[in-house]
């Protein structure tokens, strides 16, 4: 991932256990590492429709306390359309649509460029926003997929990567924490070699019966 000019400070709260990381400096922003001292699994707070509680062994993840101080310029890397400028018939070009509705939001409120995404509440379900990549391309690789992303209630808006291992579903999920300002969302996993989907989805999605603002821009994927 390319930063053109980066500097955010930011405290990150993970949501399960209670312990707090730091980390700032130029250049660099923000990640949770897979490996750190995560206490367990978090189930997702409701039964969704596209994510059975019953397959999850992710990692839902709050970011809490974010600054940004100056702008970040993101390169979208793997990812097409990842600033959300490119729209075809009312839907971004380059992402797959889920349970919106078909009423994902072109809007001027962007954080680069011209445009972002806002996506809205449809009752019961998870709106999202996917891109899908080869298992072959991808496995035994570290990625780094994420966005910046607004919102105006904590844990209503998050990126999350999914994939099929040991039979369950797997999801690193990492929530906004709904202070209304454009927060980078980062997360890096390692995609393990004997994974069984024969794809990786990376994931926007707005959990449901939610009010208010999402907003979407700048999102970004790259093997490290
Ligand atoms: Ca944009």
């Amino acid at each position: 991932m390319d930063f053109v000019r980066s500097c955010v400070v930011m405290t990150l709260i993970l949501a399960l256990g209670g312990f707090g990381l730091t980390a700032c400096g130029q250049g660099d922003v923000p990640t949770i590492d897979p490996d750190s001292e995560i206490p367990g699994p978090a189930p997702l707070d409701e039964d969704p429709i596209e994510m059975p509680e019953s397959a999850t062994t992710d990692e839902d993840i709050a970011l809490v306390e974010t600054e940004v101080e100056e702008d970040i310029l993101w390169d979208s890397g793997l990812l097409q359309n990842g600033s959300f400028e490119e729209w075809t018939n009312g839907h971004p070009v380059g992402w797959e649509i889920r349970a919106t509705g078909g009423n994902e939001i072109r809007t001027t409120n962007s954080h680069q460029g011209d445009y972002a995404i806002s996506l809205p509440d449809v009752a019961g379900v998870y709106p999202m926003i996917v891109q899908i990549f080869s298992s072959d391309t991808l496995r035994g690789h570290e990625v780094e997929f994420g966005a910046m992303m607004l919102a105006d209630e904590n844990g209503k808006f998050a990126v999350q990567i999914r994939y099929t291992l040991d039979g369950e579903e797997v999801r690193r999920t990492l929530t906004h924490p709904g202070n209304s300002i454009w927060v980078p969302l980062n997360t890096k996993v390692e995609i393990p070699e004997d994974i069984e989907s024969e794809h990786v989805e990376f994931v926007i999605f707005r959990r449901p019966n939610t009010e208010g603002l999402t907003l979407a821009d700048s999102a970004y994927l790259n093997i490290i």
